[in-house]
C-alpha cells in the first residue's frame, strides 16, 4: 500500500451501505451509483441531533457510511449564515463519525470541499498546502468546520484504527442542485437568471463580481464515481483532491450557461457583488494516478442539469 492506496481492493459487496444526506445533490448522486447495492434508508434523522444518530446507527448497524450530508451553499449563503455553516456542519461531522467509530463501522468517507485551502495557496492546490495560510472569508465558517472533519477521521483513524477515508472535491453542479437566486452557487443561479430572462424576454441576468474568477467544476456523478472508487481503492489519513482539473472563468461560464439556455441577450455584471476567492483549481494528481478520471464535459454536464430543472420545473408546476 503505497499514499494510503490499496492492493487489494475492499469490496462494497453484500455490505450494508448509509448514504448520509441521500436526498441532497450529492447524496443522490451516489445512490444512483450504488443502486442494486443494499442502501440504508434514513428518512427521518436529524444528524444535528447526537442522540438520534446515536440510536439510529445502532439499531441499523451500517457496515459503510458516506458522509454525504452538509449545510451548503453558494458565496451568499455562506456570507450570510456564518454560524450556521459552522454550527450544522460541525455537528452532522461529529455525530456521525462518533457514532461510526462506536458502532464499529467498518469504512467511512467524509466530504470536504477545496475552500479548505489557504486563498493564497499555490495553484493547482495539492493536498500539501493544507493549513499552510489563511481562509477565504467569503467561506471561512465551512471551511473550518470542513477541516474539523477531516481531522476528526483522521484523529479516530490514529486513535482507534478506524477506516475513516477525506474527500476534498471542486465546486459541484449538476441535477438534484438547489437552484435559488440568492442562497444557490453559480451554475444553477445563473441558470435560473438566463432562463427568466428568455421566458420574460424584459430581464437581463445579473453575474455577480468581475466575471474575473476561476472555477473548476465537476458534475456530481463523476463526483459520485470517485467517492465509490475511494471507497473501494482508498485507505489513507491524508484528504484526496477530487476535481475536474478545467478551469474556467465566471465570464465564460456565464456566457457557456447562456447557451444552453438558448438566451442570446446580453448579460451584465454587477461589481457591488462578492468575487470570493480569485483562483481556485486542485491538484487532482494522486486520484488521476490511481485510476480514476472524471467523464462529462462541462458542455454536456450543463446540458444535462438544464434538462433536470425544466423537467423539476414542470413537476413542480404540476404538484
Ligand atoms: O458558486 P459560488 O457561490 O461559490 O460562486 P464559491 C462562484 C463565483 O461565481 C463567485 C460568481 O465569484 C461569484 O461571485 N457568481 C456570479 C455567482 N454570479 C453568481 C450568482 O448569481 N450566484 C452565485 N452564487 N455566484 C463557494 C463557497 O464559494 O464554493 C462554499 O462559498 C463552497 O463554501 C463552494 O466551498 C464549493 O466558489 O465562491
Amino acid at each position: 500500500m503505497a499514499d494510503g492506496w490499496l492492493d487489494t481492493p475492499y469490496s462494497l459487496s453484500g455490505k450494508k451501505i448509509w448514504v448520509a444526506g441521500a436526498r441532497g445533490m450529492v447524496g443522490s448522486a451516489v445512490a444512483r451509483k450504488l443502486s442494486g447495492k443494499n442502501i440504508l434508508k434514513d428518512e427521518s434523522v436529524d444528524l444535528r441531533d447526537q442522540v438520534a444518530v446515536h440510536e439510529w446507527v445502532q439499531q441499523n448497524k451500517p457496515d459503510v457510511i458516506i458522509l454525504a450530508a452538509a449545510k451548503v451553499g453558494g458565496i451568499k449563503a455562506n456570507e450570510d449564515a456564518p454560524a450556521e455553516f459552522l454550527y450544522d456542519n460541525l455537528m452532522i461531522q461529529n455525530n456521525v463519525v462518533h457514532a461510526a467509530y462506536e458502532a464499529g463501522v467498518e469504512k467511512l468517507l467524509f466530504l470536504g470541499s477545496s475552500c479548505i485551502y489557504p486563498r493564497e495557496a499555490e495553484q493547482p492546490i495539492t493536498e500539501e498546502a493544507l493549513l499552510t495560510g489563511v481562509l477565504e472569508p467569503t467561506n471561512e465558517a465551512y471551511a473550518v468546520a470542513k477541516i474539523a472533519g477531516l481531522k476528526l477521521c483522521a484523529a479516530y483513524r490514529q486513535q482507534h484504527g478506524c477506516d475513516f477515508i477525506s474527500a476534498m472535491p471542486c465546486n459541484l453542479y449538476g441535477p438534484g442542485d438547489k437552484f435559488d437566486l440568492e442562497a444557490s452557487h453559480v451554475i444553477p443561479a445563473l441558470m435560473m437568471k438566463a432562463h427568466a430572462a428568455k421566458v420574460s424576454q424584459a430581464k437581463t441576468p445579473e453575474v455577480w463580481g468581475s466575471g474575473k474568477p476561476l472555477r473548476e467544476f465537476l458534475y456530481v456523478d463523476d463526483l459520485a464515481d470517485a467517492l465509490v472508487f475511494l471507497l473501494e481503492n482508498y485507505s489513507g489519513e491524508k484528504p484526496v483532491n477530487v476535481g475536474s482539473g478545467a478551469e474556467i472563468s465566471i465570464a465564460d461560464l456565464a456566457e457557456m450557461i447562456a447557451r444552453v439556455v438558448g438566451f442570446e441577450g446580453k448579460l451584465v455584471f454587477d461589481s457591488s457583488k462578492p468575487d470570493g476567492t480569485l483562483r481556485k483549481v486542485m491538484d487532482s494528481s494522486r486520484i488521476n494516478k490511481a485510476g480514476w478520471q472524471p467523464s462529462v464535459a462541462l458542455g454536456q454536464g450543463l446540458k444535462q442539469t438544464y434538462e433536470w430543472y425544466l423537467e423539476h420545473q414542470k413537476q413542480a408546476r404540476a404538484a
